[in-house]
């Protein structure tokens, strides 16, 4: 029954980027260095003698490892209880229920999302507030505040904890629960959506595949895609979670979820597709040959949501990030209701949630989401797509193309360009700044510049200031094109330039979104420099 105050020196790289603390395992693995991060999110977050945490992870390589330590700090910082899924599994959105379900103080969820892990892959750690939702700009700054001055962080001495059988341990008088991971979240998906209409979806003949893509939600998709919804056992593929997802990349997009995109454009194709990331909360999206992006499936989402039971009663208001597309604007302004722009990451719907002020959020990055949870929901995002088919009895297409033809189509696409070198990549946006004011009112072929700002977004909730967040080039006919550096990644840089165009003519909307941007795209490359600046004029990524 030891208590150790154990002495040491600050780190001064532990600032949470867009979703978290993301470093390379071999970084998190330094002495002192998980402890660190912790400790400094206990001396933030100040909770009361006695308070109940939550804690889990994606079951990436080193999740197990932080977990047991995270315990021990826990115990010896005055918690009273802590909510931990068996083997250390929470997925984000699960890890969210559970923090709101059971009203825990807050929680710490280990993941680096949609980046490899492994001995040399990505290892990442967030703090979510009592909301269930990520902490909000001003704790994650205070916590790396924290972080640059620390000087001691507390460990109870004892022997790891067993977490592979539901139940409760006592770790020096704190409470350690084991608890089923996937039974909460899988309740709260029953309670939302028609589970008896999917199932007579999926017994009538129409076939789906779901790409767990070697992550968290492999579990999660069995009991509630085949055991409640009784979809065959192969409409399930990649199912089984590994600490390295199979040395994959498991992020749910047109290039790292390629297996799936196969099986959806092969022959004998399946009816919809699916995939979610490493800690499943992120989605796509397939039908029969078809690729859904995400900003249209949160307006196809919002346009539905009163064919949903939990939706039912409509929808207060909708939020995206800003770089995603206009089409959720246009279901929104069709609707009466409000739509939010808001910086990239989910931390940023939070208040908008709580407030009342939206029901739906999403971001161009395959993340969907409700007020069901403050987190985004891949798994939730499959299930409101197989509600609707089930009600619509229509293809994803036929949706789609119907969607368009109501309400236009916001042309879409996203080009990465990861791994650049840091110098260069800063270099490419403080030429854009230093451009702002002169790109105003120039003419690039057919497109005129109206506006060329920097993003900054005041929180209509509490006021709070989020300045410098990508740099937009709005036309006048509505088109645009945003540039902004990823916060999430942990080698070099990678540049997201978001691509958007507005087609109302039905005629065009079968054109592949690559083609229909494809002045635009040159517009971006030549007003960055980008090739003079990187060597680099062919994106990694096309999303
Ligand atoms: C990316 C996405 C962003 C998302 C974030 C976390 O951030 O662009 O929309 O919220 O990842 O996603 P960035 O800074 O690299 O562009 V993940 O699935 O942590 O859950
Ligand atoms: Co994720």
């Amino acid at each position: 029954m030891t208590i150790l105050t154990i002495p040491t020196q600050p780190f001064n790289d532990q600032k949470p980027g867009t979703s978290g603390l993301r470093k390379k395992v071999p970084v998190f693995k330094q002495a002192h260095y998980l402890e660190n991060f912790v400790q400094s999110i206990f001396d933030t977050i100040a909770a009361p003698q006695g308070a109940t945490l939550t804690l889990g992870g994606d079951g990436r390589y080193y999740n197990l490892e932080a977990i047991q330590t995270i315990l021990k700090m826990a115990a010896a910082n005055g918690f009273g209880r802590v909510l931990v899924g068996r083997c250390g599994i929470l997925s984000t959105p699960a890890a969210s229920c559970v923090i709101r379900k059971y009203q825990t103080f807050g929680g710490i969820i280990l993941s680096a999302s949609h980046n490899p892990g492994g001995p040399d892959g990505d290892f990442g750690i967030k703090y979510n507030t009592q909301n269930g939702g990520p902490a909000p700009e001003k704790i994650t700054e205070a916590i790396f505040a924290n972080s640059k001055k620390i000087s001691q962080y507390l460990e109870y001495q004892a022997s790891d904890i067993a977490l592979d059988e539901i139940g409760e341990f006592d770790l020096g008088g704190m409470v350690v629960q084991v608890i089923d991971p996937v039974t909460d979240y899988a309740d709260l998906m029953a309670s939302l959506f028609d589970f008896n209409a999917i199932r007579d979806l999926l017994s009538s003949g129409f076939r789906i595949k779901f790409d767990a893509m070697h992550a968290v939600n492999g579990p999660y998709a069995k009991e509630i895609l085949v055991k409640r919804l009784g979809a065959t056992e192969n409409s399930v593929m990649n199912a089984v979670p590994l600490k390295d997802f199979g040395g994959g990349h498991p992020d749910p997009n047109l290039t790292y979820a390629h297996d799936l995109v196969e099986i959806l454009y092969g022959d004998n194709a399946p009816d919809f597709g699916a995939a979610s990331d490493g800690d499943g909360d992120r989605n796509m999206i397939l039908g029969n040959h078809f690729f859904v992006t995400p900003s249209d499936s949160l307006a196809v989402l919002a346009a539905n949501a009163k064919l949903v039971p939990g939706y039912a009663s409509g929808i207060a208001g909708i939020a995206r990030s800003m770089p995603t597309s206009a089409a959720a604007d246009r279901v929104a302004a069709a609707l009466g209701i409000p739509c939010f722009e808001t910086p990239t990451g989910w931390k940023f719907f939070g208040n908008l949630m709580d407030a009342g002020k939206v029901t739906l959020c999403g971001e161009e990055s395959f993340g969907t989401g409700s007020n069901h949870v403050r987190e985004k929901d891949g798994l939730w995002a499959v299930l409101f797509w197989l509600n609707i088919l089930a009600v619509k009895k229509q293809s994803v297409q036929e949706i789609l193309m119907a969607h368009w033809a109501q309400y236009g189509r916001n042309v879409y696409s996203r080009h990465d360009y990861e791994g650049i070198a840091s110098d260069a990549a800063n270099g490419v946006m403080q030429h854009l700044h230093e451009n702002l004011g002169a790109f105003s009112g120039q003419a690039f072929g057919r497109y005129t510049v109206k506006v060329a700002d920097d993003f900054s977004y005041t929180d209509p909730v509490d006021s709070s200031v989020s300045s410098g967040q990508g740099v937009r080039i709005l036309f006048t006919d509505g088109s645009r094109i945003v540039f902004r550096l990823s916060g999430t990644g942990t080698e070099g840089a990678t540049l997201r330039i978001y691509l958007e165009a507005f087609e109302p003519d039905t005629k065009q909307h079968h054109l592949d979104a690559q083609v229909a941007l494809a002045e635009l795209i040159t517009i971006a490359l030549q007003i960055s420099q980008l090739k003079d600046r990187t060597g680099r004029d062919t994106p990694t990524v096309i999303t």
